[in-house]
């Protein structure tokens, strides 16, 4: 329970009345709550629990703004790990089931664009339904198309929320984390399963075959045979190339900011040679080695060569192989394209990010947004 909401416990009452205190006035519920340290976590009913608190009531615009966001004390950044880490297995606690679980997005998010991708790969559309967010991720972080009619960007259809935070505090209105996309929602206990993209895929990867169509339940992107290789290319790839754009980007020191961009091009420059002559990262078919790097690589020339100051060189002119690879996932495998778009990436970035652009002024190029095969 944060310092803005308090559970009062009246003398002779067998349930408490919640009481929320609201900068400063109070406002008595009469609907009797159940103590919450009673109750396991994730057990309040939904109607009680998204009504504790609404985007408008609290603020908690240093845990939602990123402009907010606090760097370590040399200037560097570090992402905080994900909270939410349940697993979909079949007999599980979360059991695979159509109509069961949720899926929210952005499509400016490079690590929510991940889980799109697999979503579409394995043929999930309809058993697990998405909802997009506008890419103006403002003071109270990501808004739904009820608060930001964005075009592409739709209302939330579970909870009518307002914004993404509305759900994080409906899963565990102690919630002290950062209001991040992508989220996987359970509709049967009504929380989060997972808020982790590296997780999220892998759990889209299996967790679902014993309901896909053949041709869909053996589409494996973490085979067996490859983890080793997969694993080995996705450390290095997640420190030098997913993060390491934002590390330079949000680097609030001249030393912390060429700490994170040399080792990037070094690492695009091992990219380069990995894919020269090759259409895949590892093996000779697709898998979550390609999609983890394609979520960044197609962001590189549009954003992260300017708004991230990732500006040694771009894709497009200085990686002919990197370049091709990403053009022939783009514009040969649906599963790429239709989950990417790039008006929502750029505006996300330049408008959403004001200590990195404080002007909001979104750059016009490049054009194309991506060259043709
Ligand atoms: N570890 C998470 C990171 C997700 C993440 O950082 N998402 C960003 C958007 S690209 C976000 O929602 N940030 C909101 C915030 O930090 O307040 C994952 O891979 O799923």
């Amino acid at each position: 329970m944060s310092a803005d909401e308090q559970v009062k416990f009246l003398p002779g009452m067998a349930t408490p009345i919640r009481q929320l205190i609201i900068r400063g006035c109070s406002l008595a519920s009469q609907r009797p709550l159940i103590a919450p340290s009673s109750l396991p976590k994730h057990s309040h009913s939904l109607v009680e629990r998204s009504s504790f608190r609404t985007s408008s009531m609290t603020s908690t615009s240093n845990q939602a703004d990123i402009g907010k966001m606090k760097l370590e004390s040399d200037g560097s950044f570090k992402r905080a790990a994900s909270a939410f880490r349940n697993w979909i297995q079949k007999d599980g606690e979360f059991a695979a089931e159509k109509d069961r679980y949720h899926l929210y997005v952005s499509y400016a998010c490079p690590w929510a664009t991940r889980t799109l991708i697999t979503r579409k790969l394995k043929g999930l559309e309809d058993i697990i339904p998405v909802t997009v967010v506008s890419p103006h991720m403002g003071e109270n972080g990501w808004p739904f198309a009820s608060v930001d009619p964005y075009p592409g960007a739709d209302v939330d259809p579970l909870f009518n929320s307002q914004h993404v935070k509305d759900l994080y505090y409906t899963a565990d209105p102690n919630y002290a984390g950062r209001f991040t996309v992508p989220v996987l929602w359970d509709k049967k206990k009504n929380t989060v399963v997972n808020n982790e993209s590296s997780e999220i895929i892998r759990i889209f990867n299996t967790a679902f075959n014993d309901i896909l169509p053949p041709g869909k339940a053996s589409i494996d992107i973490y085979p067996e045979a490859y983890r080793q290789d997969i694993d080995s290319i996705n450390a290095w790839v997640y420190d030098t190339v997913n993060n390491g754009v934002y590390k330079a980007g949000f680097a609030g020191s001249q030393d912390a900011y060429e700490k994170a961009v040399y080792p990037l091009f070094d690492s695009l420059d091992r990219l380069e040679k990995l894919l020269t002559g090759r259409d895949y990262l590892v093996g000779d078919k697709l898998t979550e080695a390609d999609i983890r790097l394609f979520v960044t690589i197609i962001r590189f020339d549009p954003v992260y060569v300017g708004h991230f100051k990732c500006n040694l060189r771009t894709i497009r002119n200085g990686y002919p192989a990197l370049h091709l690879w990403m053009r022939k996932l783009y514009w040969n495998n649906d599963a790429f394209k239709s989950t990417t778009n790039f008006q929502h990436i750029k505006v996300h970035y330049y408008w959403s990010q004001t200590k990195v652009n404080p002007t909001r002024v979104v750059a016009v190029g490049p054009t194309p947004d991506i060259e043709p095969l």
